[in-house]
């Protein structure tokens, strides 16, 4: 400020103190792609899938930082996953959590918290990978009899193999002492 009226200009000058109050910001949460093996056990971390991170949430507020709250904010009805509050990592409940031929993937919601109630969602997609699994006989081995002296190609017994593999096909062999008397077993899909 300065005034002009006079050969000597006098001037004056005053200090404005600025505070800035700071207003708590909402965090940012970045989803993921998500992978597991099926038939996994309960406690199994999934994995990013190739090409893909891990969940990632940031807050500007250096108080939120280490103080963000992870959950699964919808999609997880069978109840197959659970969060860990403060990483964020997701990993398995149940003892055989998924199952590929059921259901090979998933998709959830995942909602990140910050100390003032503000918070962000991102969606979390779960692929899951077949494992081959073993075939079992659905009708157990059996006491079969036959009368002595009959001719080739009579039909003894019968066993149904099964394979939760889509893909799979099965071939059935004869094992034992006696095996080489009967000299082959056929397969016929039932
Ligand atoms: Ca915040
Ligand atoms: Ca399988
Ligand atoms: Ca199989």
């Amino acid at each position: 400020m300065a005034d002009s009226g006079f050969a000597t200009q006098l001037t004056a000058t005053a200090t404005i103190t600025i505070s800035i109050r700071d207003v708590n910001e909402a965090p940012v949460l970045t989803g993921a792609q998500l992978s597991s093996l099926e038939n996994v056990k309960s406690g199994t971390k999934l994995t990013p899938a190739v090409g893909s991170n891990a969940i990632m949430a940031s807050d500007v507020d250096a108080a939120d930082r280490n103080a963000l709250v992870f959950s699964i904010d919808s999609g997880n009805d069978l109840n197959l996953f659970r969060i860990d509050a403060a990483t964020g990592e997701i990993s398995t409940v149940r003892a055989v959590s998924m199952d590929f031929e059921t259901q090979s993937s998933y998709r959830m919601v995942v909602k990140v918290t910050d100390k003032g109630g503000l918070s962000a969602t991102a969606s979390v997609t779960v692929t899951v990978q077949d494992v081959n699994e073993a075939p079992w006989l659905e009708q157990p081995p059996v006491n079969a009899s036959m009368k002595a002296h009959v001719a080739s190609s009579v039909v003894i017994t019968k066993f149904i193999g099964r394979d939760q593999d889509s893909g799979d096909s099965l071939q059935y062999f004869l094992q034992g002492p006696n095996a080489d008397i009967f000299s082959s077993v056929r397969c016929e899909e039932s």
